[in-house]
């Protein structure tokens, strides 16, 4: 398969897939709207949502149904790099390749887009329809799955860590509580729900599960290597903004050989832990070279 094509093919499905279900932007309040998707339609990779899509084709589920959790996942996604980038975070201008919300719309526009975000998140995943008994109760584990995954004992618990051990010397385990916590638990939370939602057994479901915390590890990696060797251009934010605000990343702990070596393993890992699938999991095993080897 072609992971280039592939990808641009899942992209174009989610942004069309967003574009229904976000509010229009002429719809009152118009300017919240304007600054949903302001944020949303500022060309992200959709890596989250696309790890859905993949994950329920692995197990042979019908993707069109997990299109609104694709998106759900997205928006709280995009919810958080908006957060994250206002000035009581880490006061960054740029997101994306343009100004970040808050520059555009003041700060408290884009606090009340990114509750916008993660409420509609949860309209979506209410709202998904099912028709049998089973296909119900895989939807209430999904929509289980995707709010533990984004609270304080997900992604909101790995930011408030991590802004906590901002300027201060922390060891391995903390990061790695960071890095699963604030950027894995999302990437989980894609995979889990794409496989749930594609109905999967127990066996594979543990199996992607491994395959997820492997590469959902590995995508923050290469994000903390990208962040010293990246093209600002390319990546569309600003670059050393980790070392600037003193932040504990891999390659600050372990050397840039180190980080690079600890992202090959795991995706290595991820691999091994798609050994049992066939021909259907391979834009899953495309995706973990493509975490690694990017560089956006
Ligand atoms: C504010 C509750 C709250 C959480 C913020 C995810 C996050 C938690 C902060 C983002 C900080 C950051 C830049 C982390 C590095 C990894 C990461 C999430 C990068 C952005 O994700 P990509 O590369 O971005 O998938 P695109 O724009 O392609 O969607």
């Amino acid at each position: 398969m072609d992971l280039n094509s592939y990808l641009k093919d899942r992209q174009q499905r989610i942004d069309a897939a967003l574009d229904r279900h976000l509010p229009a932007e002429d719809s009152l309040p118009e300017r919240l709207h304007q600054a949903v998707r302001y944020s949303v339609f500022a060309g992200g990779k959709r890596l989250r949502p696309i790890l859905m899509l993949a994950a329920c084709e692995a197990v042979g589920g019908d993707t069109e149904r997990v299109l609104p959790a694709a998106c759900a996942i997205e928006m709280i996604h995009t919810y958080s790099l908006i957060h994250d980038d206002l000035p009581a975070m880490d006061d960054d201008d740029f997101r994306r390749g343009r100004p970040t919300c808050h520059k555009v719309y003041g700060d408290a526009l884009a606090i009340l887009a990114g509750d916008a975000l993660l409420t509609e998140a949860f309209i979506l995943l209410s709202g998904m329809a099912a028709d049998t008994l089973q296909a119900e109760d895989a939807c209430r584990r999904a929509m289980h799955i995707v709010a533990r995954c984004a609270g304080s004992r997900g992604m909101v618990g790995g930011q408030v860590v991590d802004m906590e051990s901002e300027g201060k010397e922390i060891d391995l385990p903390t990061l790695e509580y960071i890095h699963t916590h604030k950027t894995g638990a999302l990437i989980l939370a894609s995979v889990q729900v794409g496989a749930l939602l594609g109905g999967v057994d127990e066996a594979a479901y543990d199996a992607l599960t491994r395959y997820a915390e492997a590469a959902g590890l590995a995508f923050q990696v290469a994000d903390d290597i990208l962040d010293i060797v990246g093209d600002q251009e390319l990546l569309g934010k600003d670059v050393g903004s980790d070392e600037a605000r003193g932040k504990a990343t891999y390659p600050a702990l372990l050397g840039l050989t180190g980080a690079r070596q600890r992202a090959r393993d795991l995706r290595d890992l991820a691999l091994e832990s798609l050994a049992e699938f066939g021909e259907a999991a391979e834009p899953l095993r495309q995706i973990a070279h493509y975490i690694v080897d990017r560089s956006f």
